[in-house]
């Protein structure tokens, strides 16, 4: 057997290995920093905090996006996350704060289905949300949800929410070992379409602050934006990551 042929036979074997026990041969946050910029702008967070926070990770055990338990067996996410994307491929992780210190055990699921909003098309659009069916529970409390009816107001200019995520610590950087958490005010509808002019203010808010410096990033993706711990929004889009002028943008839950 050629080098070659050993070398295809070994990454097999890897391959086989993972799919026998269901987990990544490792998870990688590459340069995870301790005292740099977190998720962009933020600090470390406890998952004893967010118990229903989740990481979708590939098959490489690279975190791409977040996602919260909904329900025992449900997890919401980005359509962006996941679509196009074959359920085998997606590793649900939960129950950690440093994402790359991953067991066997109950934290680790796969998907059983894919259901994205039908409506979505693409992040500027709106609707940027999915569900996953997993194949089987996780033992975590599930997520508080915006209510149409009492949480309208929570979107106003100037709430200020929470955003959690193992995403990219700076634009075009690394993603982060440690869930980190950074607090950014909604900004108002006409902020949003001047950024971003095809903003679709019906299913989309957007949040930072107007220096800049604090911002969810790629991977972050899925991730909940919170307010009063609840619910209210997912991680969509943006131009970069932290500029001025350029707020985060979600996909907006309740009303
Ligand atoms: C992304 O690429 C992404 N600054 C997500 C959020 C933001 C930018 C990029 C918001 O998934």
């Amino acid at each position: 057997m050629s080098a070659t042929a050993r070398r295809l036979c070994r990454v097999a074997a890897i391959v086989l290995a993972v799919a026998l026990t269901g987990l990544p041969a490792t998870l990688s946050a590459n340069a995870a920093e301790d005292n740099g910029p977190r998720i962009v702008g933020g600090t470390p967070a406890d998952i004893a905090d967010y118990p229903w926070m989740l990481a979708l990770v590939s098959p490489q055990g690279q975190v791409f996006c977040g996602a919260e338990l909904i329900a025992p067996d449900v997890v919401s996410t980005a359509a962006h996350c996941v679509q196009g994307v074959n359920p085998n491929n997606i590793y649900v992780v939960g129950g950690r704060s440093d994402i790359t210190k991953l067991t066997a055990g109950d934290s680790v699921t796969r998907v059983e289905r894919i259901t994205i909003n039908p409506a979505y098309s693409t992040p500027a659009a709106g609707g940027d949300e999915a569900m996953l069916t997993l194949r089987r529970t996780l033992p975590y409390r599930t997520v508080p949800l915006a209510h149409a009816a009492t949480d309208a107001g929570l979107y106003a200019a100037g709430t200020v929410g929470t955003v959690l995520g193992w995403g990219r610590t700076t634009e075009g950087g690394y993603n982060s070992a440690q869930l980190l958490k950074v607090d950014v005010p909604i900004r108002s509808n006409a902020e949003c379409t001047t950024a971003y002019p095809a903003f679709n203010a019906a299913q989309s808010f957007c949040a930072g602050v107007p220096e800049g410096g604090k911002d969810s990033c790629q991977a972050d993706s899925g991730g909940p934006f919170l307010v009063n711990g609840r619910l209210i929004g997912l991680v969509s889009y943006g131009r970069g990551c932290a500029r001025p002028g350029y707020p985060g943008v979600y996909a907006r839950l309740g009303t």
